[in-house]
């Protein structure tokens, strides 16, 4: 382990598998925190002045979101490109510690983005990517579904860096404890938000990261602060897991360690053709 001892990673390992997310508070310090709050101040994106609209009409992520690369979104450094602490934090080590138990030896980095909210932005809808009720599941409501052997479950995970404050009094990222280990498809009372009580929105001021397995029910819930909401998630798979075509690519003209290299490169099976990270 490079940032927790080993007393430590056995207690991590252990809420991280039973809850499907984990805050981890005081990572960033103050000073880091600012910094990367000022790069991303030279070159956000103002908001529409209509956002309460379009807001309205899209996906309200499409407001929320910024500096977005792989995935759903083009290949290119996405907001790499802003600084190289940005480009460091792809390495650093709590997020190679928690990766590790998540995903193994040997993953990559699939997709980054940023979110940023302002006080009256509405939430995202509850999803999960993987399990009973991924968006394409076979899963029928009510019933017991046994994973098939052919879908990924846990190889995908993410490391939310918080910039500012977030938490249930502010809105922000919102998870169900436990949920990447449900057979059962979220009901629609739950997506649907008639019953709510089992989805917190947990306590992350800034300088914290919280981690969740894309298989845990997440979403975005409602901004309600004066502050912005500032996050940057980086989201990591398996190495042999891919989706879209598109990559997360190193900022032109960046230094990159061979380990942050390796983060980038394409998918390949683990161990034969993708070497450890921690090698
Ligand atoms: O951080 C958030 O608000 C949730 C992000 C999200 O929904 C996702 O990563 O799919």
């Amino acid at each position: 382990m490079e940032y927790f001892s080993d007393e430590d990673a056995e207690y991590f390992q252990y809420l991280y598998d039973l809850q499907g997310y984990m805050v981890i508070k005081d990572v960033l310090t103050k000073q880091q925190v600012a910094e990367i709050n000022s790069l991303i101040d030279e070159k956000i994106p103002p908001l529409p002045e209509n956002w309460e609209e379009v807001a309205a009409e899209k996906h309200a992520y499409s407001i929320y979101r910024f500096g977005m690369a792989g995935g759903s979104y083009p290949s290119g450094p996405g907001f790499l490109d802003w600084g190289q602490p940005l480009v460091d934090l792809i390495d650093h080590p709590l997020i190679m510690d928690i990766m590790r138990m998540q995903l193994g030896d040997a993953f990559r980095l699939d997709r980054i983005f940023g979110m940023r909210m302002q006080k009256g932005m509405p939430n995202g809808k509850l999803h999960s990517d993987y399990g009973a009720s991924e968006p394409f599941t076979y899963a029928e409501r009510g019933k017991y579904y046994p994973q098939p052997g052919f879908q990924a479950l846990h190889g995908f995970g993410v490391a939310v860096l918080n910039l500012t404050d977030s938490g249930p009094d502010t809105g922000g990222l919102r998870v169900i404890p436990g949920s990447h280990n449900s057979h059962f498809r979220l009901p629609n009372r739950i997506r649907e938000e008639t019953n709510t009580e089992m989805v917190i929105c947990p306590e992350a001021p800034a300088g914290s990261m919280v981690f969740f397995s894309e298989a845990t029910t997440h979403g975005t819930g409602a901004w309600t602060a004066d502050h912005e909401r500032r996050s940057l998630l980086y989201k990591y798979c398996a190495s042999q897991l891919t989706w879209s075509r598109t990559r997360v690519t190193a900022p032109a003209g960046a230094t990159l360690t061979s380990r942050q290299q390796l983060l980038l490169e394409e998918p390949a099976g683990a161990k034969w053709f993708f070497p450890s990270v921690f090698d």
